[in-house]
Order: C-alpha cells, then sequence, then structure tokens
C-alpha cells in the first residue's frame, strides 16, 4: 500500500466516486476534485507555502493521488457507460422476428367483385371481354342501337351531355356495337362488357352512376333457347343455387326484337326476381354493326351488377356500395 492510498482526500474520493449511480453526477464529482478549481489545485497552491524540503514529496504525493482518482473517475465513467447501454439495449429491444405493422390492406370493392364473379362464370361459357369509352358519341350510345334522335326511348335514358354533343354512356351496349364492327370478318361473336354507366336517376334503387354486364351472342343459327340456356346456367352458378329456375315476360328494347324480362326463382318458393332484359339483336343494330343480318341472328342480354350484388349479399340500399364507410366496405374483404 502506497502511502496516498491513506490520505483522506483519496479515501473520501474512493467512496463518492464508488456511490455515484449516473454520468452527470461523475462528471460533478471528476469537477469538484480534479477540475480548474477542484480540491486538487487548491491543494497544488498550498504546497508552495509548505517548507523548501517538503514540497518534493508532497507534490509527487498529490500528483500521485489525483493520477488514482482520475484512473478511478475514467473506469467509473466506462461501467456507467456499459451499463448504460445495457439498459438502453434492454429497454429499446426489437423483436426483429415480429411482422410489420401495415394499414391493414385494401380489398377489392364488392361490385367489382361481383363483376370478376359474373366475368368468370361467363367466361367458362366462352364469352370474351370487351371494353369501351365510358364518354360515348350519341351515334355508338343511342342510334347505333335503333335509338335515332327524337326516339321516345331516349327521355328514359337521359343522361350526362357534354357541349361538343358526346354524353356519358347509359348502357355498355356501345361497346358491344364497337366490338361487332371490329370483329364482324370475325364470326361468330361472343362478348361480355362490364363496365360504368349513367344515368339521371337517384333513389334507394337507383344512382347515377352504375354498372352493368351486357352479354352478347351472335352467330348463324343462335336463338331463344340458346339464351335461355345461358342465362339459367349464369344465374345457378352465380348464385350457387341448382334449384334456380329462370322465367321471360315480354318486353320492349329498340335493340332487341323479340324483347324479354327475365326473373329467376330459387326452387318452388321464394319469389319471382326481376334480374335482367334480353331478346334477339334488332336486324338494324346487327346491320349497324356491319353484320349481314340476312345470314346472322343472336341474342344479347343485360344486367345491373348492383342488383345482382344487392341479391346477393343481401343488401337494401345502393347508396351503400358508394358512401365508402370503411365498415361497410370492410364485411366484404377476402
Ligand atoms: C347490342 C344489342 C343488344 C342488351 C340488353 C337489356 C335488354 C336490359 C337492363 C338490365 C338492367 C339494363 O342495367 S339495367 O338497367 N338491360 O334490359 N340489355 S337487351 O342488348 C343489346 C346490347 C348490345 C349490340
Amino acid at each position: 500500500m502506497t502511502d496516498h492510498q491513506q490520505d483522506p482526500l483519496y479515501l473520501q474520493a474512493i467512496a463518492e466516486i464508488a456511490a455515484v449511480a449516473d454520468i452527470n453526477t461523475l462528471n460533478e464529482v471528476k469537477a469538484r476534485y480534479v477540475g480548474r478549481s477542484g480540491v486538487f489545485y487548491k491543494r497544488l497552491r498550498e504546497i508552495g507555502n509548505l517548507p523548501k524540503e517538503q514540497r518534493a514529496e508532497a507534490g509527487a504525493m498529490t500528483n500521485a493521488i489525483r493520477l488514482a482518482i482520475e484512473q478511478l473517475l475514467n473506469d467509473k465513467k466506462d461501467a456507467l457507460t456499459a451499463s448504460d447501454t445495457l439498459v438502453r439495449l434492454a429497454k429499446e429491444n426489437i423483436d426483429v422476428t415480429l411482422p410489420g405493422r401495415t394499414g391493414g390492406g385494401g380489398a377489392v370493392h364488392p361490385l367489382q367483385q361481383t363483376i370478376q364473379r359474373a366475368v368468370a362464370i361467363l367466361s367458362t361459357c366462352g364469352f370474351a371481354v370487351a371494353e369501351g369509352p365510358e364518354i360515348e358519341s350519341d351515334y355508338y350510345n343511342f342510334t347505333a342501337l335503333n335509338q335515332p334522335p327524337e326516339h321516345p326511348a331516349r327521355s328514359m335514358q337521359d343522361t350526362f351531355y357534354f357541349a361538343d354533343g358526346s354524353l356519358l354512356r347509359t348502357h355498355t351496349s356501345p361497346v358491344q356495337i364497337r366490338y361487332m364492327e371490329n370483329n364482324k370478318d370475325n364470326l361468330p361473336i361472343r362478348a361480355v362488357s362490364p363496365g360504368r354507366v349513367y344515368r339521371r336517376d337517384h333513389d334507394s334503387t337507383h344512382s347515377p352512376m352504375f354498372h352493368q354486364i351486357e352479354g352478347l351472342w351472335i352467330d348463324e343459327q343462335v336463338t331463344f333457347a340458346d339464351l335461355k340456356g345461358v342465362l339459367a346456367h349464369f344465374f345457378r352458378a352465380f348464385f350457387a343455387d341448382d334449384s334456380i329456375v329462370v322465367r321471360f315476360r315480354p318486353s320492349f328494347f329498340p335493340f332487341t326484337e323479340p324483347s324479354a324480362e327475365c326473373d329467376i326463382r330459387r326452387g318452388d318458393n321464394g319469389k319471382w326476381l326481376e334480374v335482367g332484359g334480353c331478346g334477339m339483336v334488332h336486324p338494324s343494330v346487327l346491320s349497324a354493326g356491319g353484320i349481314d343480318s340476312s345470314r346472322y341472328q343472336g341474342f344479347a342480354f343485360g344486367m345491373g351488377i348492383e342488383r345482382l350484388a344487392m341479391l346477393y349479399y343481401q343488401i337494401s340500399d345502393i347508396r351503400s356500395f358508394f358512401e365508402n364507410d370503411i365498415r361497410f366496405l370492410a364485411q366484404f374483404k377476402q
């Protein structure tokens, strides 16, 4: 044991440093002992007052204590830093094996799911999917579909017009006219056209923007019996119920002749539900599509996607589809 190890100042410093528990206190202790106005500077200054022969020894002793205390302070600093790091590591520990936090993920809108279901079924019947513009010309939306200007049926399909005379399509039928034009030398034609359509209509069962899917099958021998077979198969597959039967009620559409409303009924106890319109394509419409109506014939049908979705999901108000209420939409997540 050297002399400085019994020095009261040194013993006091050891005790104080040992008691320190954080870096701030340690810095404060350090300043008090070895800082500019610390105890050691005071001691060194006092050495000058000692008798000459004692100065060298006292100086060496004081320096030894200072060095020893500095060593203690450094060791303590290392120890505190190390334990600080351990505490932080424990506190800020991240489990990198946990799955990441996500926004919950999106989902396909119930109307798009309905379109996908309908298209999937009709695809297996050989129908190709045709798409076209939502802003249409008067010609494709009305005239080519046997509704010339001043035709009374136009007023039942009032829509949104642009200054240049183009309009928001009132049905997806213009897509079928375009498809006929593009495929008139490529018969037979079998196409479905799903998409948005617009009408001046707004209540619990009508929306100014809604969705349709239409089917068109043109060949030399396509009959109303084929139409009945396709629709019966479609509704049985769509509602996953083989007990469904179809019924046709005479109707009128400018683009089909004869025309019919199509109803379905589940099993033998349910009530009849109107699910779409259909008919044999009018010869004038075939001609507008560039097809020889003396050689070819075919059927067309149209269904409202919202109507199908409301029946399938048992929804009573069409506006639910367009309010973007996450509590409504989340129910259709799959
Ligand atoms: C071409 C020729 C004929 C498509 C047809 C209907 C009857 C029909 C409605 C169902 C519910 C519209 O969404 S809805 O309001 N559709 O009643 N649609 S025949 O006839 C066509 C289509 C294209 C070239």
